[in-house]
């Protein structure tokens, strides 16, 4: 399991843009999102930490790994 605190992870339009940017790095990753902790947490088919952290970067926020 990799787990990012994203500060910028404000509501569930942010979520489903996070999750959207895994999924096409990463399409048989698990994603699971705890918006009020600011937290996702990704148990990826094949993407690494840094692969999922451009992902989330390129998808307009700012993961740093937790
Ligand atoms: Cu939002």
């Amino acid at each position: 399991m990799i787990a990012f605190q994203v500060k910028d992870l404000s509501c569930g339009h942010c979520a489903s843009k996070i999750n959207r940017a895994l999924r096409e790095a990463d399409p048989q990753a698990r994603v699971y999102f705890d918006v009020p902790a600011l937290r996702v947490e990704i148990d990826p088919a094949h993407a690494d930490t840094a692969e999922l952290s451009e992902a989330i970067t390129a998808a307009g926020y700012t993961p740093v790994p937790a």
